[in-house]
């Protein structure tokens, strides 16, 4: 169907507006706004501008309320601009533009005030979330969670040179996998990088790499003038002199210009008649506009490119664009950081009609009408529904997560057997959690909760070795109804799954309690997946098993010491190690409250903690003795507040064993062993180090602001009756920094065991007295501390 013109022109002068306030944000930023720091604000201008058509097109005319756009990172001024227009972002906001609670320089669900569905700024990431968010529209839908919504697609404006990230191959893999549909990936093909001019025929390798996987590909290359040109008598010479030019040349000739352009043509076609009087029709000006209409800048041909798609397989168009289209440093491989000069900007003004003092008049220097303008722009469907943020209610979570209790068990077991209670139940909790596992669901202890609950697939598959009834101890059953999402072992996609399936109930309205399972040492792998996870308030339950050396057995290779570090400086993470299954299962029961908390900026009362984020596991294959115990509120408090005394230590305290985790054992041992010749010491289970470092340093800041109010942390009210010489013994698997601050507290003298090199294998004691965490390296710290009567038995090597 032929574009209506008249819409055709309404668009194209918004993107003009868009271009123009985008460019003016960031020049404000530079040159008007008193700066300080002196610093420049680059890297966007030359990005945005090569977005401005291909944004504006999409957001004034082809989206539909129920879709959601991961933005590329630079191109966060034309988003901001887009929503300025839409009345939906303030002007105060842009002109504080990279400033303390201005427009974030990437766009931000958490930061902005615009409307954000994704943040983006760590290059690949968004394009995956875009993907794994599809598919957990599929899930929902799939289980009766759409409450009537439409179905949305998932879009990502993609960088050229963004596509080197490693994690966007990762989810095309898995998306094939799952039957990707409602997909949406434009690549803007400017053919730069922030270096430099990226290599050619990358768009024949992403072509074929995209068709592999199922997708349709659709090449936006020409814009409307240059297809007029190619009709012409001498076009296909023109036309074919533009696909053989290299990039780099290409480039250059934009930023040099139509007389550029002229001089090259001429040199490289030589007179052949009808192609040299084709350039020769032609003014330098009209020449340059001519052959920097690409396909990405030609709003006609970006309608037609939209509009054409009539299927809901995933689509990836490659908009061929020209970085920094229209501003004076376009297509130059430096422009990256580019900035106009303010004479360049003052010429910029003369070109766009406006008028000093009118910079931020929404339609100034247009020449439609205003009332038209902003009639067009209030009818785009985009902004139909209201705002885009949907409210969920919460789920209700049982007092108590049941599990059968066992003399002896590890966490990792017990993290089985309290899901496994939960799939056999009926809970609307149960019924919520969603799990996920990259190719460790067996063995981190997943399987019980998978042969009850099913795996998730669109179309059913069964398993087969139970129809041939081939003994097995687990049911491999994909259906619909599934409630496991079983990833392949890339853990970038765990995690970016993680973020889709954590921002359900705000982007679908429908919530999901998301839990996964890896290996502990393998966050690392996806921890900048992670990371964003957190920063765009993804709610989820990372239970990350095996973990530290005490998997020893396992290998040296798969130890891990940092994680415990990770989780406690992750923002928006709860870390928890917990080394008895009914505090594991306290835990979770106060996580899958935590998930569903409002994030609110004062925080706790008591400590300023945070009051609503996800949560981490780090979890141990070691069985352990259980204690036998009543968990009342006070202890479940206690546990979810990160510690307890196990043997409270009396008025004249000596020593005090603090410890973390699968060293438990250890910890019990050293303490009985000093008890024989010390009267009075304590014992004290950090079920997170984490949430007490969290509360003594939110406590403290809460003292200083408000002076004089008495706000105490968990470890300062747990620490406080210590005597000052007392000294202190901390233990984990783990970096030893974890807990190596608690001295600090109150004061006391202290020793912090852990471990800090790995790769050794062995048995666990082998280890533990490798490393030093065993009893005897506890009773030897505890004796350099406190020089008492020395400890007449020590624990024999096995
Ligand atoms: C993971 C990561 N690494 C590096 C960067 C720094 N960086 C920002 S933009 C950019 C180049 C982007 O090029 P492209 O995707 O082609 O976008 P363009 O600026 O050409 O529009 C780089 C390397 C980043 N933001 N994220
Ligand atoms: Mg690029």
């Amino acid at each position: 169907m032929p574009i209506d013109p008249r819409r055709l022109e309404l668009l194209s002068a918004l993107s003009r507006k868009v271009l123009w306030l985008s460019s003016w944000t960031i020049h404000h930023a530079n040159h008007v706004r008193p700066n300080v720091d002196g610093l420049k604000v680059g890297g966007h201008q030359a990005s945005s501008a090569s977005l401005a058509t291909i944004m504006s097109a999409l957001y004034f005319s082809v989206l539909k309320p129920e879709d959601r756009v991961a933005v590329k990172p630079h191109a966060s001024p034309i988003f901001h601009a887009i929503q300025y227009l839409f009345g939906h972002q303030t002007r105060e906001k842009l002109e504080n533009f990279r400033g303390y609670k201005g427009a974030q320089s990437y766009p931000s669900r958490t930061k902005d005030a615009d409307d954000v569905d994704f943040s983006t700024g760590s290059v690949g990431l968004g394009v995956a979330q875009t993907l794994f968010s599809s598919l957990v529209q599929d899930y929902v839908g799939a289980h009766g969670f759409m409450n009537g919504r439409r179905e949305g697609r998932m879009i990502a404006l993609v960088g050229d040179a963004e596509m080197d990230e490693g994690n966007i191959f990762e989810a095309l893999l898995e998306g094939w996998k799952h039957g990707l549909r409602n997909t949406w990936w434009i690549v803007d093909y400017n053919r730069q990088s922030l270096d430099a001019v990226v290599r050619e025929g990358l768009w024949e390798k992403f072509e074929t790499m995209f068709r592999n996987f199922g997708w349709d590909v659709v090449i936006v290359k020409y814009g409307r003038l240059m297809q007029a040109a190619f009709a012409e008598p001498g076009g296909e010479a023109l036309r074919r002199w533009i696909d053989n030019c290299p990039n780099q040349v290409y480039a250059a000739l934009c930023f040099q210009g139509g007389a550029a352009f002229r001089k090259r043509l001429q040199d490289e076609i030589g007179d052949q008649g009808e192609v040299s009087a084709l350039i020769a029709r032609r003014s330098d000006a009209e020449l340059l506009a001519l052959m920097s209409n690409l396909g990405g800048h030609d709003m006609a041909s970006m309608l037609e490119a939209f509009e054409a798609i009539d299927h809901d397989r995933p689509v990836c168009f490659i908009a061929y664009t020209v970085k920094g289209v229209g501003l004076p440093f376009q297509g130059h491989k430096d422009n990256h950081a580019g900035l106009m000069t303010p004479a360049q900007m003052e010429a910029f003004r003369a070109v766009q009609n406006i008028r000093p003092g009118h910079e931020w008049d929404k339609f100034e220097g247009l020449a439609q009408s205003s009332s038209e303008l902003e009639a067009f722009v209030s009818r785009a469907s985009f902004i139909r529904d209201g705002r885009r943020r949907l409210e969920t209610p919460t789920v209700k979570v049982p007092e108590q997560l049941a599990f059968p209790a066992a003399a002896q068990m590890s966490t990792q077991q017990g993290f089985g057997l309290i899901l496994n209670e939960l799939a056999r139940g009926d809970s609307e909790l149960a019924s919520r959690i969603v799990t996920a596992s990259p190719d460790v669901t067996v063995s981190t202890n997943l399987g019980a909760w998978v042969n009850r609950r099913g795996l998730f697939a669109k179309a059913a598959m069964a398993d087969v070795f139970k129809k041939e009834k081939i003994p097995s101890t687990f049911t491999w059953d994909y259906s619909p109804k599934g409630q496991h999402i079983e990833l392949g072992i890339a853990e970038m996609n765990l995690f970016i799954l993680l973020s889709a399936l954590g921002l359900s109930h705000s982007i679908n309205g429908a919530r999901l309690l998301p839990v996964a399972t890896l290996y502990d040492p393998f966050i690392e792998r996806g921890l900048d997946a992670l990371n964003y996870a957190c920063y765009q308030d993804a709610r989820f339950m990372v239970a990350a098993t095996p973990s530290g050396i005490t998997l020893a057995p396992e290998g040296g290779a798969h130890q891990s010491i940092a994680t415990p570090l990770i989780g406690m400086a992750q923002d928006g993470l709860a870390s928890f190690e917990p080394a008895f299954v009914d505090e594991l299962a306290t835990i979770m029961r106060w996580g899958f409250e935590h998930m569903q908390r409002d994030l609110d900026d004062r925080g706790s009362a008591r400590d300023g903690t945070r009051s609503g984020g996800s949560v981490y596991l780090r979890l141990s294959t070691r069985t352990v003795e259980q204690p036998k115990r009543i968990m009342t509120p006070e202890l479940a408090r206690d546990i979810a507040d990160g510690a307890y005394w196990l043997r409270k230590p009396g008025p004249n305290a000596e020593v005090v064993v603090a410890y973390t985790g699968a060293v438990a054992p250890e910890a019990i041992e050293a303490v009985g062993l000093l008890g024989d010749s010390r009267r009075d010491i304590g014992l004290l289970a950090i079920t997170s180090a984490d949430r007490l470092h969290a509360g003594w340093t939110g406590a403290r800041r809460m003292r200083r602001e408000r002076r004089g109010a008495p706000y105490m942390s968990h470890i300062e009210t747990l620490l406080a009756p210590l005597p000052r010489d007392c000294g202190i013994v901390t233990v984990l698997d783990g970096h030893p920094a974890t807990l190596g601050w608690i001295g600090a507290v109150c004061g006391h003298r202290m020793e912090a065991l852990g471990v800090e090199h790995f790769g050794q294998t062995g048995s666990i004691d082998d280890l533990y007295r490798h490393y030093g965490i065993d009893a005897n390296a506890i009773i030897d710290a505890a004796e350099g501390l406190n020089p008492g009567r020395p400890v007449r038995l020590r624990k024999m090597a096995v």
